[in-house]
C-alpha cells in the first residue's frame, strides 16, 4: 500500500536532521593549528555554505527507514558532502566548467585562488575518508563503509562520470550514452547515500537493495530536474548561472527529449523510487516524500 505523505511534516523534520548535518560539519573541519588558516577557511567557505544537504539527509533518512540509529549515520553523512563539495569546487575550476557563482556566492577559486580551491577540493576529499573511518559506528562497518564511498567517488562512478560529460565520444548522442554519464557523474554519489545509510543500520539485505534502487531512481530524477533548472530555472533562486548546458552545446535531457518529455521522464523516475521503499512502510515516509520534492524543486 502506498505510504501516506505530508510535505511539511518532512520539511520540518528535515530541517532538524539538517541542523545536527550543519553541526557535525562544522565540528569535523574545525581543523587544528597544523592546518593552514588558509586552507581551513576555503574548505569551509564551500562545505559550510547554503546548500541543500541533499546526500546527508539521503544517508540519514535512508538509517532510519532501515531500522537505525541517526547518530550512527552522522559520520557517513559529513563524508557524502564532503566529497559532494569537493567536486564541485573543482567541477567550477577554469579548466572544467568556469563558473564564477556556486550556492550563491563566489565560488571557491574566484573567492581564494585556483591553488588554494584545488588543495580546499583536495583535503575535503581526504577529510572524507579520515571522518569515515575514524567516526563511523558501528565500527564493524567502517571497512564495508570506506569501500563504498571510494568507488562512488573513484574513477568508474563520479570522476569517471566527470570525464566522459567533459570529453564525449563521438557519434550520435543518445538518451543511453546520457544516462550512462548521469548514473555516474551524479547518480553513484546518491546511490552510494541510500546504501550508507543501510550498512550502518545493519540493514538485511532486501531493505538495503530497495533503498538502493530507489537511490538509482531519485539520481536520474534529480539530475533531469537539474537540466530543466539549467533550461528555464530562476538564477537568483538556484544561486549559479543558468543556461550553460545550451552554451557549451552539452548532452543534456531538455536539449535530447525536448522539455515535457524530460518532465514526463522525471514524474516516472519519482513514482519508480517511491514504489521501490513502498515496502519499508512508514518508516520510508520521508524518502517518499523527498522523491516528490526532487521533481518539483527550484533549486
Ligand atoms: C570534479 C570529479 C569532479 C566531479 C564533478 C558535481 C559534479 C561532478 C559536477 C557539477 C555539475 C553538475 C551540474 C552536476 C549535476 C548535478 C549536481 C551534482 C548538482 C549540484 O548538486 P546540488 O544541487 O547542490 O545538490 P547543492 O549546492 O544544493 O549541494
Amino acid at each position: 500500500m502506498a505510504v501516506a505523505v505530508c510535505w511539511s511534516d518532512t520539511q520540518r523534520y528535515l530541517a532538524e536532521l539538517r541542523t545536527a548535518v550543519d553541526a557535525a560539519l562544522d565540528r569535523y573541519t574545525q581543523l587544528p593549528p597544523e592546518c593552514p588558516a588558509r586552507l581551513r577557511e576555503a574548505m569551509r567557505y564551500s562545505l559550510l555554505a547554503e546548500g541543500k544537504r541533499l546526500r546527508p539527509l539521503l544517508v540519514l533518512l535512508a538509517t532510519e527507514a532501515c531500522g537505525g540509529k541517526i547518530g550512527d549515520a552522522i559520520a557517513a553523512a559529513c563524508a557524502v558532502e564532503m566529497i559532494h563539495a569537493y567536486s564541485l569546487i573543482h567541477d567550477d575550476l577554469p579548466a572544467m566548467d568556469d563558473d564564477d557563482l556556486r550556492r550563491g556566492r563566489p565560488t571557491c577559486h574566484r573567492q581564494y585562488d585556483e591553488a588554494t580551491a584545488i588543495l580546499a577540493g583536495d583535503a575535503l576529499l581526504t577529510l572524507a575518508f579520515e571522518v569515515l573511518a575514524k567516526h563511523t559506528s558501528p565500527r564493524d562497518k567502517v571497512g564495508e563503509c570506506c569501500a563504498l564511498l571510494s568507488e562512488a567517488a573513484g574513477p568508474c562512478h563520479l570522476v569517471g562520470g566527470q570525464v566522459d560529460d567533459m570529453f564525449p565520444e563521438s557519434g550520435d548522442p543518445t538518451l543511453e550514452r546520457l544516462e550512462r554519464i548521469h548514473r555516474r557523474k551524479t547518480g553513484a554519489l546518491i546511490e552510494v547515500s541510500l546504501v550508507l545509510g543501510a550498512v550502518v543500520a545493519n540493514a538485511e539485505e532486501y531493505h538495503r537493495q530497495a533503498v538502493a534502487e530507489y537511490g538509482r531512481h531519485l539520481g536520474l530524477a534529480f539530475q533531469i530536474t537539474d537540466d530543466l533548472l539549467d533550461a528555464e530555472g530562476d538564477e537568483a533562486i538556484v544561486g549559479k548561472r543558468l543556461g550553460k548546458d545550451q552554451d557549451r552545446k552539452k548532452l543534456t535531457f531538455p536539449g535530447l527529449l525536448g522539455i515535457e518529455e524530460s518532465r514526463a521522464r522525471a514524474a516516472v523516475a519519482v513514482k519508480q523510487a517511491c514504489r521501490t521503499v513502498d515496502g519499508l512502510g512508514e518508516s520510508a515516509r520521508h524518502l517518499v516524500a523527498v522523491a516528490h520534492y526532487i521533481a518539483e524543486r527550484k533549486r
